[in-house]
């Protein structure tokens, strides 16, 4: 009889997983059984069978997963790290917003980290961005840490807030993801990108998601950066759900959307009218709200 044992993907490339083995921490290489080829795909952060095989490791079932995300393709997170930089690249607050709805839709804690703190000391309008950030999204309750790689700054805070938890860092490509995490385990071949020096953005250097152990309770992955992301599995009659800010201000019409123009201004829109920061979140979200019906609306005329 061979011995069957519990483990964790922390890798997928070239078509093998990388599977740590829970008791002995060691990490070995398996392939998928025909069968669970068949039923679903492998995703890093899921738990897995395994046993050996002659001199193969064999993953033979797949635990049922807490989540699962598309995009990036990880499963059982319990966190969100997303990830924006102050400068170089500026701050995307359109990617923010999209990563805060798939977190509350799918009950995964977000942490908001702004890093490269470093670039306020060459330009001192980029204090703007923190107070956008603070009176948004902190006020929001959603722990937010600024960091720079730079000079090691909020680096412990973070590292404070991932005990216990399996978080996946996320944000758009050269935000400094790999650099932060590879100043928590350094001694780990963690590659970091440059920037581009005309485009300001990230050349992608993270190709694969990887998992990575900061101690026994507490795991972090790497993911690729994107440039463009989609939001998928929400219905534009949801969206408002996933704004915690929204509901402060209690709308007076039921099942409103907070969108309608002309006579029903409900309580969201007069809000949107009095403050300018909220006004621009309230945008992206009549921007998404338009972009999410439209897709719904094509696929029922199919
Ligand atoms: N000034 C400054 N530069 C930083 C900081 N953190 C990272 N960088 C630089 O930003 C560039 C991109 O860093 P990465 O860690 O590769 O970024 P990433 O988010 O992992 O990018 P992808 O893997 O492409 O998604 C590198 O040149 C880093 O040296 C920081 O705090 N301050
Ligand atoms: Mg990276
Ligand atoms: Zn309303």
């Amino acid at each position: 009889m061979e011995e069957i044992q519990e483990g964790r993907i922390v890798y997928h490339e070239l078509g093998k997983y990388g599977v740590q083995i829970l008791k002995t921490n060691e990490i070995v290489e398996a392939c998928p059984s025909g069968n669970v080829k068949k039923k679903k795909n492998i995703l890093v952060g899921d738990q897995v069978k395994i046993k050996k095989s002659y001199d193969q490791y064999v993953i033979y079932e797949v635990l049922e997963r807490k989540n699962e995300l598309i995009r990036p393709p990880v499963a059982n997170i319990s966190q969100m790290i997303i990830v924006l930089s102050l400068s170089h690249p500026s701050p995307d607050y359109m990617l923010l917003d999209k990563e805060l709805i798939l977190c509350f839709a799918k009950g995964i804690k977000p942490v908001i980290v702004v890093n490269k703190m470093d670039y306020l000391e060459q330009d001192e309008t980029l204090s703007l961005e923190i107070e956008y950030i603070y009176k948004v999204y902190q006020k929001m309750n959603i722990p937010c840490v600024f960091t720079s790689v730079k000079n090691s700054a909020g680096i412990q805070e973070l590292k404070g807030l991932l005990s216990g938890e399996i978080s996946a860092f996320s944000g758009n490509s050269g935000v400094g993801k790999s650099s932060i995490i590879k100043e928590m385990i350094s001694d780990q071949d963690i590659q970091i990108g440059d920037i581009g020096k005309k485009t300001g953005h990230g050349k992608h250097t993270t190709k694969h998601i990887r998992l990575y152990e900061i101690n026994n309770t507490s795991f972090i992955l790497d993911t690729p950066g994107f440039s463009s992301y989609e939001l998928y599995d929400i219905s534009y009659k949801d969206l408002k759900e996933y704004y915690p800010d929204f509901k402060e201000y209690h709308c007076d019409f039921k099942d409103c959307n907070h969108v309608t123009e002309g006579e029903n201004v409900c309580a969201i829109k007069r809000k949107v009218a009095l403050d300018e920061v909220f006004q621009k979140r309230y945008e992206r979200y009549v921007y998404l709200y338009q972009k999410l019906k439209e897709m719904e609306d094509k696929k029922y005329k199919k």
